[in-house]
């Protein structure tokens, strides 16, 4: 449909057969990015992600996002037993909130788990990016991390002013706050590169940063193929792989210990699967992955039935085209509504259920490679989710570790209230409700 935001038509994308025609067969059509007013302050316009170059440049920057990151998750590790340093940095943050879960469940008897799991999840992404780790107190990490809910509020679709130029000269609070989150964001990154270009050593690559670093150097020797892209073009990447790397798994694992509180038997079946597959004595591993089929499908559950994130990026048409018979003019907003898809009634029997099992192919042994497919979280076609491998692979070995270990409840009597609130990255109210119990006493260090 087309809804008219403002003076501004915007085409709305729904049903999963047409929001494939358009990102994947009319990929190159539907591949831009609208020049919205709100996202020139994301990385100072230069956002991989959210800047409206959707050409060579975008291309090039894209590929090279990519290839970083990979060599900083899937490779194998260097110097340790873990297949990878995914794996290496997740095994050990997750092991360390196990234990900062009991120790504040002791103090509190009942608390707020989210505080504690994005920094444990940023801290995965810090260590790929900047190879730096943070404590849970740290005040500069906490005021980063916790802003994610202004972020999305207008990087989730826009802001009034995009739609109506002339509130962009009128005082919004939502707006001054996304600009200050932005600055905020763009002087921390900006530090630690600064402090990695002064201890750079092309012999030494330790992380991301140093990565691209490296890149714009090879880059000024005239190796680079066919673009030339800015300094600045290459290492702002950085950014969007640092927000893009913490908002969004740590609100996953935010949904996932919510589902599991509020539906014990589907966690009770999680953990028997665990006992099975794993047992108690060793730790969960990227290569089990395979082998977890009700906890494969309780993780797709929770993407469809949260649908957290609703709306992709917004995109725009490159060029005139026609989609389903209707003539669609060039640089044309278009919304995808992943919610709708994951919540239609022709896809799926019962949506508003919360029924993992519905992934299970009739014995139970396996997943449904075509039910899994019909979820959308991260897009589709050109655009699509760069992080998707990495994101599904975080969230599969944070969440077995906790549940291997841990017991998720809530308070009895407390009433829970999970109305997402809009944005980029859906996130239910802050809940203090949360309480855990050990599975099994803790072994003792030799
Ligand atoms: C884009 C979802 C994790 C990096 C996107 C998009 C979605 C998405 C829906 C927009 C697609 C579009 O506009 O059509 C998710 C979900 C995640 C996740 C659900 C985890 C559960 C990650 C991670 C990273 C990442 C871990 C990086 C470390 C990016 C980037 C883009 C993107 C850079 C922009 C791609 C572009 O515009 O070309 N993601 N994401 N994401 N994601 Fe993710
Ligand atoms: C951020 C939270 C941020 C950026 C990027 C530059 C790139 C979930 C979907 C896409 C994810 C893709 C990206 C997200 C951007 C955040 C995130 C925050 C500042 C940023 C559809 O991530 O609080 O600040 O600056």
């Amino acid at each position: 449909m087309e809804v008219r935001i403002g003076s501004r038509p915007v085409l709305v994308l729904s049903g999963l057969d047409t929001i494939r025609q358009a990102l994947v067969k009319q990929g190159e059509d539907f591949m831009g990015r609208p020049d919205l007013y709100s996202f020139r302050f994301v990385t100072d316009g230069q956002s991989l992600s959210f800047s409206p170059d959707s050409g060579e440049v975008w291309k090039a920057r894209r590929k090279l996002a990519q290839s970083a990151l990979k060599s900083f998750s899937v490779a194998p590790s260097p110097n340790s037993s873990c297949s990878c340093l995914l794996e290496e940095h997740v095994s050990q943050e997750a092991e360390y909130l196990v234990s900062k879960f009991l120790q504040v469940m002791e103090q509190e008897k009942r608390f707020d788990l989210n505080q504690y799991l994005v920094v444990s999840v940023a801290n995965v992404i810090c260590a790929m990016c900047f190879g730096k780790r943070y404590e849970h107190d740290d005040q500069e990490l906490l005021s980063l991390v916790n802003m994610g809910n202004e972020f999305g509020e207008v990087a989730g679709g826009g802001h009034p002013a995009d739609f109506i130029p002339v509130l962009r000269y009128l005082p919004s609070r939502t707006m001054e706050l996304f600009k200050d989150i932005n600055r905020r964001f763009n002087a921390f990154v900006q530090k630690i590169v600064q402090e990695h270009y002064s201890s750079f050593d092309k012999e030494h690559i330790r992380d991301i940063t140093d990565s691209l670093i490296g890149h714009c150097q090879e880059k000024s020797a005239g190796e680079d193929g066919h673009v030339q892209l800015s300094d600045e073009k290459i290492i702002h990447i950085v950014n969007d792989l640092f927000g893009a790397g913490f908002d969004t798994v740590a609100t996953a694992l935010s949904w996932s210990l919510m589902y599991v509180a509020l539906y014990p038997d589907v966690q009770r079946k999680i953990q028997e699967e665990l006992d099975q597959t794993i047992g108690r004595e060793r730790r969960p591993r990227l290569s089990d992955r395979g082998k977890l089929p009700y906890t494969e499908a309780f993780i797709l559950e929770m993407f469809r039935h949260s649908s957290f994130v609703p709306f992709t990026i917004p995109h725009s048409t490159t060029k005139a085209t026609v989609l389903n018979g209707y003539y669609i003019p060039k640089d044309t907003c278009v919304f995808i509504n992943q919610w709708q898809v994951n919540h239609d009634e022709n896809l799926w029997k019962d949506p508003s259920a919360f029924r993992p099992e519905r992934f299970l192919t009739p014995s139970g042994a396996e997943v449904s490679r075509t039910e899994g497919e019909k979820v959308l979280s991260f897009g589709l076609g050109r655009r699509r989710c760069l992080g998707e491998a990495i994101g599904r692979w975080e969230i599969f070995l944070f969440l077995t570790t906790l549940l291997q270990q841990l017991h998720f409840s809530l308070r009895p009597g407390e009433p829970v209230d999970i109305t997402p609130q809009y944005g980029l990255t859906m996130k239910y109210k802050k809940c203090e409700a949360f309480q855990i119990q050990p599975r099994f006493p803790a072994k003792s260090s030799p």
